[in-house]
């Protein structure tokens, strides 16, 4: 394993040193990436932020059978290129999207520019398999968000598929993408000329964004994906946007964050993330509502709102944002399950956000009872799953000064034991998903 990724349980001042240090280490290392200070002061930010909305919204809608029904139904190029006359999103309000984030909390959101159907939605002048020219709603709906993100100051990041199902030059072809009808032949640079023209496009066009998350990559491990080349452009263009792929494995030169598909860093539930260790970039975990990601109408797996904020918190103490997932339908409007939940978990972002928004992961190892966060000397014990009067924590780096229920200011009574602090717990109330304590550390000393 590379010495830059190491695991990490470290005070909130100690995470940032690390963090810059290593940043700078494995940047020279490199030899050829060096995060400006845009960038870097865009991580802080990232790290801050701790909650995303993640948008998964293309034709594919349109069949209610998720983003991956080109190749497990399978539909060939022919066949999907009917799709896009029948996406006609009247009811698509950007205001409202950004409207919902906001009130669930969320500080950034990232929808799919292209996935991996190829199909833009935004107004490519690289290939007319775009939104604008292709469907009958005839917008630019990447232009519509962001637009409305500026506006309402929220950063919109794009989610761009380096996999594409559609294209003949996406070749040789990987694991997925067979079924097409495309011809056996194709021109791999062509390929990645295009790519980086439409990202040119996206990070030229739609004002200052907050970065790229690249999915796809896994389609073709093997390949050069001329990463350097992609990376430093999107850096040139603008220096503060972070990148961040989704490829599964440890993060290449380039990237500022490392991203977890449906697990919490270092988890290995999915299999998605095997080979996968916890870098000291800025993390991010992603995970769907109910079991897709695109709209399914028959997928009614909700998760409650309960395991979503306990997801939520569980990130943060992990150090990790959480990107949460809605798939709009056809005709633009969300889901009323999801909005829902969304609406649900604003409530409790509103009272209890300052338990995780510009923290860090805290000092106390999480475990099956919950977990911490750290924000200078205020270290939030987060009990998720505890049904005992008492809860013993170990780790607690300072005298504690006082602890106190973040419900209602309450004092909680706690004693210091050798080796660390025990906490008498108040009562949970009917339905809490959080006992949410804070603690006043003695200030450290420098
Ligand atoms: O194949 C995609 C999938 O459709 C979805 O976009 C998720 C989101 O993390 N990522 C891919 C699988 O790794």
């Amino acid at each position: 394993m590379n010495a830059h990724f190491r695991f990490r349980s470290v005070s909130f001042a100690a995470a940032i040193v690390c963090a810059m240090l290593a940043t700078f280490t494995s940047a020279s290392a490199q030899e050829t990436y060096t995060p400006t200070p845009e960038n870097l002061r865009a991580r802080v930010w990232f790290q801050d932020a701790k909650f995303g909305l993640f948008i998964h919204w293309g034709v594919y809608s349109v069949l209610g059978d998720g983003e991956w029904i080109m190749e497990t139904r399978p539909i060939n190029r022919t066949g999907y290129a009917k799709l896009p006359a029948f996406f006609n999103p009247t009811k698509f309000d950007p205001a409202a999207w950004v409207t919902l984030a906001k009130a669930a909390g969320m500080k950034y959101i990232t929808i799919t520019s292209k996935h991996h159907d190829g199909f833009a939605m935004f107004n490519s002048k690289l290939t007319d398999w775009n939104v604008v020219a292709r469907t009958p709603y005839g917008k630019d709906v990447i232009g519509m968000l962001a637009a409305e993100c500026h506006k309402q100051g929220i950063k919109l990041f794009v989610y761009h598929s380096q996999l594409d199902w559609h294209s003949q030059d996406y070749f040789p072809r990987g694991r997925t993408g067979h079924r097409t009808g495309r011809p056996d032949s194709g021109n791999w640079d062509a390929y990645l000329n295009f790519m980086d023209g439409q990202l040119r496009e996206l990070f030229t066009n739609y004002g200052e964004l907050g970065g790229v998350w690249f999915d796809g990559m896994w389609d073709k491990p093997d390949a050069d994906w001329h990463l350097e080349r992609t990376y430093a452009m999107i850096h040139q263009l603008q220096p503060q946007a972070l990148v961040g792929s989704n490829h599964h494995k440890n993060p290449f030169p380039g990237e500022d964050f490392q991203m977890f598909e449906k697990d919490l860093p270092g988890g290995h539930t999915t299999g998605f993330n095997a080979e996968q260790g916890v870098s000291v970039l800025p993390l991010e975990t992603c995970e769907t509502m109910n079991n897709s990601w695109g709209f399914n109408i028959t997928d009614d797996r909700y998760k409650s709102t309960a395991d979503l904020i306990r997801y939520l918190v569980r990130a943060a103490g992990m150090n990790a944002n959480f990107l949460l997932n809605v798939g709009p339908m056809p005709n633009g409007e969300i889901q009323p399950e999801f909005v829902q939940r969304l609406t649900e978990i604003g409530k409790w972002t509103k009272q209890y956000g300052d338990s995780i928004y510009g923290a860090r992961g805290g000092p106390v190892a999480a475990g099956p009872w919950g977990v911490t966060t750290q924000r200078g000397s205020t270290v939030y014990v987060h009990v998720l799953d505890w049904n005992q009067p008492v809860l013993a924590l170990a780790g607690i780096p300072r005298a504690v000064r006082s602890a106190r229920l973040l419900r209602d200011g309450s004092s909680v009574e706690f004693s210091t034991v050798k080796g660390g602090l025990v906490l008498k717990l108040p009562e949970a109330q009917p339905e809490e998903v959080d006992r949410v304590m804070a603690l006043e550390l003695e200030p450290a000393k420098l």
